[in-house]
């Protein structure tokens, strides 16, 4: 197959997060860069991962309609962040003004060393799960987000 034309249009879900700056604006900032076709709500969120100590997130999800495949839909959202100022020397799970994760891209299964489908994320994090089935309850995903303790996830306005 040539490029990352699929000539096939398909559902894709991509988590975003801030905790630098204008953490709204942000979002809206790279929600405005994509191919979106429906937000979650916004959600104010407890920092999770290898660096506890940092500021709350706010984090969200959007649902988006692409005929990008996987990799070329990891392409758009780099040069996204890129564009939004991320500065990609900075630490593992550690602050930064804008993340774009690919979650679902149809029911794509796929694990390379760039990407993982459906992402790690989608069932051990509540700051992507409640914003993600808020979306689309129809998800596979009711049971993973019950067995989730702790993880404060706070909704606190609209993208
Ligand atoms: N992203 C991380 C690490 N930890 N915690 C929250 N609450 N939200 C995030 O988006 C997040 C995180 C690395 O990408
Ligand atoms: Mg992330
Ligand atoms: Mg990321």
């Amino acid at each position: 197959m040539e490029g990352t034309e699929r000539g096939l249009t398909q559902t894709g879900y991509l988590g975003l997060g801030s905790n630098v700056g204008d953490r709204l604006a942000n979002l809206r900032a790279a929600a405005a860069r994509l191919p979106v076709v429906a937000r979650s709500s916004v959600y104010e969120t407890e920092p999770q991962g290898e660096v506890l100590d940092q500021p709350d997130f706010l984090n969200a999800v959007v649902a988006i309609e692409t005929e990008l495949d996987p990799d070329g839909l990891l392409r758009l959202v780099k040069g996204v962040e890129a564009e939004l100022g991320r500065d990609f020397g900075q630490v593992r799970h550690g602050p930064r003004v804008i993340d774009i994760d690919v979650l679902l891209l149809g029911d794509i299964r796929l694990e390379t060393a760039r990407l993982t489908l459906p992402h790690r994320e989608v069932t051990t994090r509540r700051f992507v799960l409640v914003p993600l089935l808020e979306l689309d309850p129809s998800l596979p995903y009711r049971d993973a987000l019950d067995r989730l303790e702790g993880q404060r996830v706070q909704r606190v306005g609209v993208l």
